[in-house]
């Protein structure tokens, strides 16, 4: 857990643990000499607290919760090519370094998130851009796709906006999370 290669003198980890802050697990077994191959597996902030806003310019959307309920099949979809934007109040302040993004995964990709911007805000008014791009090859390896921030972002809301979608269809998207700096 703390980001080297496992070897058989790290510290076990045993039973349950918490891990609410997210970030990477790497696991591997030991049987005499014999190790296997190194399993490793991201894992977002707990979203227990998290809760979508209804408020301003966003409109409510039933499908909006789905985003972040925790699951891979349910999603949020836009409502429309003209708000391909979607908001996430954390309840609390957090320090974020990454967030991530499971887009669906249904056989029908019209929607999918090519392009992104990924604003932070503290107030949900004044919002500042902390990242934008492509999620190259999404098309082709619809996994998740993580996005590390150049810097830590202290923020209480974050904003998603799909800046280009598959046939320029309503946005689709599995889950958004974020990574808490340690
Ligand atoms: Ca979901």
């Amino acid at each position: 857990m703390d980001g080297t290669e496992p070897t058989k003198e790290s510290p076990l980890f045993q039973g349950n643990f918490d891990f609410i802050a997210g970030g990477t697990i790497k696991a591997k077994t030991f049987d005499g000499e014999k190790a296997s191959e190194t399993a490793t597996t991201h894992f977002g902030h707990s979203k227990n607290k998290w809760s979508i806003p209804t408020n301003g310019e966003i409109p409510e959307n039933a499908s909006a919760k789905q985003v972040i309920d925790e699951k891979a099949n349910t999603y949020w979809t836009s409502t429309g090519v003209d708000n391909q934007t979607i908001t996430i109040d954390f309840g609390e302040v957090l320090s974020i370094n990454s967030f991530s993004m499971l887009p669906s995964g249904t056989e029908d990709k019209a929607g999918m998130v090519l392009s992104y911007e990924f604003y932070g805000s503290t107030d949900n008014t004044d919002w500042s851009l902390i990242s934008q791009g492509e999620f190259s090859n999404i098309y082709n390896n619809p996994v998740e796709q993580v996005v590390q921030f150049d810097s830590v972002n202290q923020v209480r809301y974050i904003r998603f906006k799909a800046v280009e979608t598959v046939q320029n269809k309503e946005a689709v998207i599995a889950e958004l999370g974020v990574s808490i700096a340690q």
